[in-house]
């Protein structure tokens, strides 16, 4: 039986006790814990899932900490290679990265939560000495067979001065969608600033908390992601770490992201009181500006369910895409089971036989979808909504329509 943490009453990014609570999605299994159908768990791990905003460091993060030795090494499902957008987006990175910071064989390249090596692998195959760290097995494991070395770690003070006494300091440190995934922001912070050589850049990549919050995207926030930042939370943390924010990059993956520049030294460029600034002018200094998010839950937690039982009161057949992550707590959270949807079509192997966490729903190969002919594909991965639609346009042409769940249920076409 898991043990139930207790809600946090300090900021995981500063110890202040002036938190806001500002959404509570409920009681919920963990997003990436797919279950077996043949070994389902009995019962199936279930944690409350509530957000609060640090009136001091500016910090949003959930409240309830479930150990991520549970959450990222046993059994995660996750690997970046399944969408190619993302491989681009990546590449990129990787060549702006190779270019502007003028990379060469006397570099290093180290990258957090370096997954499959869908990244590092840009800067190998350039002859620029990289190192992923990754504590999750099967990903380390894809990233070696691709020629990506890596280290099966989390990230934390010991380990960046071991790398540092055996490799040096890292020329650019890439941390991509890993900063949120810490209950330690400000230690991974620290880390980070070990890691780096005093010339060097950190690109910290993670989803907008402000475009999270404008466009509804609640099914985002899960125990996997332990802060959701703004700029201004993140100047903060890096501030505390000895680091300093010198350029901010808008970004339109994962629903919207942004990319931080930190280094030891430099000033910021116009980019970072730019957006600062726009924070501010919005009110994400402030805890009534993520308050709305809560009318957002409501609303399609009302609304989701209502227009699959209307399409099938009216004979439709419906069914899902994309197994992700935010698709098992968009499930969850409005209640759309079994009952409502036939299956969920995902291009990951690792997934498919399985079923969605808590609602149960079989995870099948994007083939099925030919085979059923579903009248109706709700895009849980609506992120990469655009790729998907592109790849099943066949679908659309013999005249399926997908349903966009967030930010309100529409169904598209
Ligand atoms: O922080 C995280 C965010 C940024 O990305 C991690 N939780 C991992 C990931 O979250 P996720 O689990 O929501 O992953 P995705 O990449 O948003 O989910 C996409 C799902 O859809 C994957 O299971 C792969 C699948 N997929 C597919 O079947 N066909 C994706 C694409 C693009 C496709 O064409
Ligand atoms: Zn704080």
């Amino acid at each position: 039986m898991s043990v139930i943490p207790e809600a946090r009453e300090t900021c995981q990014g500063c110890g202040s006790g002036n938190l806001h609570p500002v959404v509570d999605l409920g009681v919920v299994p963990l997003a990436d814990a797919l279950v077996d159908p043949a070994r389902p768990p009995d019962p199936e791990p279930r944690f409350p899932l509530a957000v609060a905003f640090c009136a001091d460091c500016l910090l949003v993060q959930v409240r309830h900490h479930v150990p991520p030795q549970t959450l990222f090494v046993d059994n995660y499902l996750y690997f970046s290679s399944y969408s190619r957008d993302l491989l681009e987006h990546a590449r990129r990175h990787a060549s702006g990265l190779i270019e502007s910071r003028k990379l060469g064989p006397d570099s290093l390249v180290v990258e957090i939560a370096s997954n499959d090596g869908y990244l590092l692998r840009n800067f190998a195959e350039a002859g620029i000495p990289v190192l992923g760290i990754d504590p999750a097995p099967a990903q380390a494991a894809a990233a070696r067979e691709i020629g990506v070395e890596t280290l099966e770690e989390f990230l934390d003070e010991r380990v960046a001065e071991r790398i540092v006494r055996e490799r040096g300091h890292a020329d650019v440190v890439v941390a991509n969608n890993v900063m949120a995934h810490t209950p330690d922001p400000l230690g991974f912070a620290r880390s980070l600033a070990t890691l780096l050589a005093p010339g060097g850049v950190a690109t910290i990549e993670n989803a907008s908390v402000r475009e999270l919050v404008r466009h509804g995207e609640f099914d985002t926030i899960y125990h996997e992601h332990f802060s959701y930042f703004s700029t201004l939370a993140m100047d903060s943390l890096l501030r505390r770490a000895g680091l300093r924010l010198v350029r901010v990059e808008k970004l339109p993956i994962h629903g919207g992201s942004l990319r931080w520049f930190a280094a030891h030294e430099g000033e910021p460029d116009a980019s970072v009181a730019a957006i600062i600034e726009e924070e501010r002018a919005d009110g994400l200094a402030e805890p009534d500006f993520y308050l709305s998010l809560d009318r957002r839950v409501r609303s399609v937690r009302e609304r989701l369910p209502a227009l699959i039982a209307r399409l099938r009161a009216g004979g439709a057949s419906v069914a899902a895409y994309g197994a992700a992550a935010k698709a098992a707590i968009l499930l969850n959270v409005t209640q759309v089971d079994t009952g409502l949807i036939d299956f969920v079509a995902d291009r990951n192997p690792h997934k498919q036989g399985l079923c969605m966490p808590g609602v149960r729903v079989p995870i099948v190969a994007p083939e099925a979808i030919r085979e059923r002919r579903p009248d109706y594909l709700v895009v849980l991965a609506w992120n990469f909504a655009d790729e998907i639609m592109r790849q099943e346009a066949w679908y659309a042409e013999e005249g399926g329509r997908f349903v966009i769940p967030v930010p309100e249920p529409r169904v598209v076409g």
